[in-house]
C-alpha cells in the first residue's frame, strides 16, 4: 500500500531517474512522485509516460519545481552527466560537483526532516559534497553506494549456491568504483559462513570481484546506460525510509575515523542513518577499506 501522505521527488529525469519513478510508481512507495529537469520537455514526456503506468498503482505523477521538490520526504539525485563508454565514475566529478551545487541552491533551505539520497556518479564524493552543502545533519544524507554491487555479488553467489538471493548475506564495501572490495570473511548464507557452503580458490574470488565492478562498464559498453538494477536497488532505499523498517544495508555515508563517505552496512529507518554494523573483518579486508577512503579523500580535497 502507498504511503499516501508521503512524497519522493527525483531530481534528473533521464533514464536512471525515469526508471526509480517507474519502480516506486508500480510498488507504491508513496502517493505523490515528482520530476525536476532542467530540459523541461524531456521531464514532460517522461511524466507523461508514467501516467500512462500509474493506472497500476493509482500514484501521482507531476512535472514540479524545485521549491516543491525542497518539501519532499526524500529527494532522490540522479541528475549530472553519466559516463561515455571508457570513462570511470570518477571522471565525472567536476561536471557532476558543479550541478549538485545549483541544484542545492535552487532547493534551500530543504525540508528539516527530509532525507538527501544521491545516486549520480561519482556517489561517494557527492554524497560528501551534499553533506557540506544541502544544509541537512550528516545522517539524512546517503548515497546508493555499493548496494547495488551487493545485490550484483549475492545474484552471482545465489547462482553457485543454487539458493535465492535473499538467503546470501554479503557485501561490496567501499566506494562505488574501482577501489570496492568484497568483504568475503563476513559473507554468510542464513547464518552459516559463505566458506562452509562453497569453495572458491582465489582465482574464483578474483573473477566474481573483476564480473561485480565491472557490470556496469560492460552493461555501458552494450546499451549507454544502466537503469533497471539502480532504479530497484533506490526503491529498496526509500521503502527502508518510508516505512521507517530499519533494513541493513551497504549505503555511503559520512565515517568519522575515515574521514570520507563510503559504504559500510548501516540501519537504515525514516530518521535516514541510524548507526552503521561494524563488520568483523580480517586483515586484509582493513587494510582495503583505508586504501578505498584513501582514494576517495584525494577526490574530496583536490
Ligand atoms: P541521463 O539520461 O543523461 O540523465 C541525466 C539527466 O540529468 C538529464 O535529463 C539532464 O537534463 C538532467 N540534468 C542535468 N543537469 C541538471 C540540473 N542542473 N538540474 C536538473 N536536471 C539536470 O543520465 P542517466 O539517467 O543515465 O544517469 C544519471 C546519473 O546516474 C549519472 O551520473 C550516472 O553515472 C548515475 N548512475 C548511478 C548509478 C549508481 O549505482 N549510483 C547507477 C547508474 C547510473
Amino acid at each position: 500500500m502507498a504511503s499516501t501522505s508521503s512524497s519522493i521527488a527525483i531530481i534528473g529525469a533521464g533514464s536512471v531517474g525515469a526508471a526509480i519513478a517507474h519502480s516506486l510508481l508500480l510498488r507504491r512507495v508513496v502517493g505523490d512522485i515528482l520530476l525536476v529537469d532542467v530540459d523541461q520537455e524531456r521531464c514532460r514526456a517522461q511524466v507523461l509516460d508514467l501516467s500512462d503506468a500509474s493506472y497500476l498503482s493509482h500514484v501521482r505523477v507531476k512535472q514540479g519545481s524545485y521549491a516543491e521538490a525542497s518539501q519532499a520526504d526524500i529527494v532522490i539525485i540522479t541528475a549530472g552527466a553519466k559516463q561515455n563508454p571508457g570513462e570511470t565514475r570518477l571522471d565525472l566529478i567536476d561536471r557532476n560537483h558543479k550541478i549538485l551545487k545549483s541544484i542545492l541552491e535552487s532547493m534551500a533551505p530543504l525540508r528539516a526532516d527530509g532525507i538527501l539520497l544521491l545516486v549520480a556518479n561519482p556517489v561517494d564524493a557527492l554524497t560528501h559534497f551534499a553533506q557540506q552543502l544541502s544544509g541537512l545533519p550528516r545522517n539524512q544524507v546517503i548515497g546508493s553506494g555499493t548496494l547495488l554491487d551487493s545485490l550484483r555479488l549475492r545474484a552471482k553467489l545465489a547462482e553457485k549456491l543454487k539458493v535465492a538471493d535473499i538467503a546470501v548475506n554479503a557485501y561490496v564495501l567501499g566506494e562505488h568504483g574501482d577501489s570496492q572490495f568484497i568483504a568475503w570473511s563476513a559473507a554468510t548464507v542464513s547464518g552459516a559462513p559463505l566458506s562452509s557452503l562453497l569453495h572458491l580458490s582465489d582465482e574464483d574470488r578474483t573473477a566474481i570481484a573483476t564480473s561485480t565492478k565491472t557490470k556496469a562498464y560492460d552493461i555501458i559498453e552494450l546499451k549507454g546506460f544502466t537503469s533497471f538494477g539502480i532504479s530497484a536497488a533506490t526503491t529498496s532505499i526509500c521503502e527502508a525510509i518510508i516505512y521507517d523498517q530499519r533494513q541493513i544495508l551497504p549505503l555511503s555515508h559520512w565515517q568519522e575515523q575515515l574521514q570520507c563517505c563510503l559504504s559500510l552496512p548501516v540501519i537504515l529507518g525514516r530518521s535516514g542513518v541510524i548507526s552503521t554494523i561494524n563488520l568483523s573483518l580480517n586483515e586484509n579486508e582493513s587494510k582495503l577499506i583505508l586504501k578505498s577512503a584513501e582514494s576517495l579523500r584525494e577526490v574530496i580535497t583536490k
